[in-house]
């Protein structure tokens, strides 16, 4: 299986409660090699341009209000099949279906604030690494 990256936020809310370190640690007990690591605080417009995708949807307005209103840790993973195995160690959407273990059963608290943000292809964990990181500031 190729090598490949994967873009993750740790959200406002995760860092809030002071879950950085413990959620740091799974993902690097899990096998994942931090690329690029920053604190960061995204405007209005960034997150409007992040979730573009999601701008029609009726949760829009929360998100972006959400993703905006703190702190996130931005990073870059890397691993062996680096996106699907990121995406099964977070866990679903909701943590209410996430699965016993995952970053969001341990550390969500519901389906608009849940902790963590993973890529969710090869294409757009390129893009959203781009958004974040400069090519100089990935190791
Ligand atoms: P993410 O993009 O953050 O990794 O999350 P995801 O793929 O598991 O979920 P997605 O469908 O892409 O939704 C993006 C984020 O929008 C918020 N959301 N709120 N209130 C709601 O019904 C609702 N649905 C989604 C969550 O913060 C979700 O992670
Ligand atoms: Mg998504």
């Amino acid at each position: 299986m190729a090598t490949n990256r994967t873009f993750t936020m740790l959200k406002p809310d995760a860092v809030e409660k002071g879950h950085i370190g413990a959620i740091l640690e799974k993902i690097s007990a899990s096998g994942f090699r931090i690329v690029a690591m920053k604190l960061t605080q995204m405007t209005k417009a960034d997150a409007e341009e992040f979730y573009a995708i999601h701008s029609e949807r009726p949760f829009f307005g929360e998100l972006v209000e959400y993703m905006t209103r703190g702190p996130i840790v931005a990073a870059i993973l890397e691993k062996e099949n680096a996106v699907e195995d990121f995406r099964t160690l977070i866990g679903a959407t909701n943590p209410a279906d996430a699965a016993e273990g995952t970053i969001r059963k341990l550390y969500a608290a519901s389906i608009g604030e849940n902790a963590v943000h993973g890529s969710d292809s090869d294409e757009n964990a390129a893009i959203e690494g781009a958004f974040h990181f400069a090519g100089r500031d990935m190791f």
